[in-house]
């Protein structure tokens, strides 16, 4: 509407480049999403969502800004949304799944740097992310070396760069280093909020991130059964959301697909037929509108059952202590729910180990598929333990490579179903 145009060009998007983007998002949804047979009637809120994603979404954020909240925007899950809450922020995952101004990023970045990285520069160069723009700040960390050094780059870009150091070793000084990190994030956040965090505002937006990462829970418990009462398209698509809708809407809108999905279980409805070889995906981040690999894995014969990722499990499986009295106590359980996160960059990274091998058990998958941007040193490192590790168990394996272009999609489909065929 002329109204979004309107909201657009205050926000300083470049309209054309940004309709562009808006075009080859619409597409992508309805050939990848719209033509999933046997989705849940549910997910009629998620295509809502998606088809007002830069539209609806952004208009209440700017209400919200109108009224003094500010936003805050980040690019990993190790910012913690609860300390955004109790200070009357809003906090939004930035997505980056989607090649854009790739010629203008070169000039900032190395070619062989990974394509969620250059997504993230593309939409800053070619003004076309509205969540971005919208931000009051941009919180940027350092994990992988690439974002690291990316954001030294990102930040003669913009003037609200606000950067998180973290650990990269499951210490006792790694511990006191996030513990520290997260107190002066806390400082930053109030003082661009003007609002102090208080125990009771603390413990409120615990229990409201708690609550939706509880509903993601029951999503995915919801999975184990045979058939998939939904897809792992469907279902990534609700992690995907949950980086940028209200929380408690998104709470409520996933716990009423939960109830479906429990009748479609008891009447042995699925979204994919039963005896579909069953696959957990494990490895980097699936961002919006990233959603290649998936389809592929769908389209070749596989139900995706489970995701061991920042948008998934890696990113909501452990819940945030709500049951301290003081602002400190709870700043302490919020660090040591963030430090139990697996991500490839620490080292040794045991844990995620153990987990991928818990998540083929609980959800009785036949067997994982390992999925690495290309360029990511650190999970492509790690994928060589992972496989090894699944080996021992006697899981079938596959590890690939990819980006986010569709050179290779034929490829990776041969691939695919040649892997699934032997399960
Ligand atoms: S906690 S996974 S969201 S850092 S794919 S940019 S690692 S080169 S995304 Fe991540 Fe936080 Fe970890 Fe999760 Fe680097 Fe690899 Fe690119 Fe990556």
């Amino acid at each position: 509407s002329n109204d979004y145009v309107k909201m657009w060009k205050d926000l300083g998007l470049d309209i054309d480049a940004h309709d562009a983007l808006l075009g080859v998002l619409g597409n992508a949804y309805t050939d990848i999403y719209l033509a999933q047979k046997n989705r849940p009637e549910g997910m009629d809120y998620f295509n809502f969502v998606m088809s007002e994603v830069h539209g609806l979404r952004i208009k209440e954020l700017i209400d919200e800004k109108a009224q003094g909240r500010k936003i805050i925007g980040s690019y990993c899950v190790f910012v913690p949304e609860e300390i955004a809450l109790a200070a009357n922020a809003t906090l939004i995952g930035l997505c980056s799944g989607a090649d854009f101004a790739m010629e203008e990023v070169e000039k900032y970045l190395p070619r062989n740097t990974c394509a969620l990285i250059k997504s993230a520069m593309g939409f800053k160069l070619g003004k076309v992310c509205p969540y971005l723009e919208a931000s009051d700040m941009v919180v940027g960390e350092n994990t992988c070396d690439g974002k690291k050094k990316a954001y030294e780059s990102l930040g003669e870009l913009m003037e609200n760069l606000y950067v998180m150091d973290l650990p990269q070793m499951k210490s006792t000084q790694g511990r006191a280093l996030l513990r520290a990190e997260y107190e002066r994030f806390k400082d930053a956040v109030e003082a661009l909020t003007g609002v102090k965090i208080i125990s009771e505002s603390l413990k409120s937006a615990i229990q409201t991130v708690n609550a939706k990462r509880s509903a993601l829970h029951r999503l995915a418990k919801l999975r184990k059964a045979d058939p998939a009462p939904i897809s792992g398209l469907d279902a990534l698509l609700a992690n995907q959301v949950s980086f940028y809708d209200n929380p408690a809407r998104f709470t409520e809108s996933v716990n009423k697909i939960c109830d479906e999905l429990e009748t479609r279980i008891a009447e042995k409805k699925g979204a994919l037929p039963e005896k579909t070889p069953r696959i957990i995906v494990s490895g980097c981040p699936m961002a919006v509108p990233n959603w290649k690999f998936p389809w592929i894995v769908e389209t070749s014969g596989g139900v995706i059952v489970g995701e061991e990722s920042c948008v998934g499990e890696r990113g909501c499986r452990n819940l945030t202590d709500d049951s301290g009295e003081s602002v400190e106590q709870m700043m302490e359980a919020i660090t040591d729910r963030y430090y139990k996160v697996d991500c490839a960059i620490f080292t040794p990274n045991q844990d995620r180990l153990n987990h991928i091998t818990e998540m083929v058990e609980e959800y009785q998958a036949d067997g994982v598929i390992h999925y690495g941007l290309q360029f990511c040193q650190p999970y492509l490192m790690e994928s060589i333990p992972v496989e090894k590790a699944l080996e021992e168990k006697d899981i079938p394996t596959l590890r690939i490579e990819t980006d986010y272009g569709m050179e290779d999609v034929g490829q990776l489909k041969t691939r695919v179903e040649a892997f699934i065929e032997q399960l």
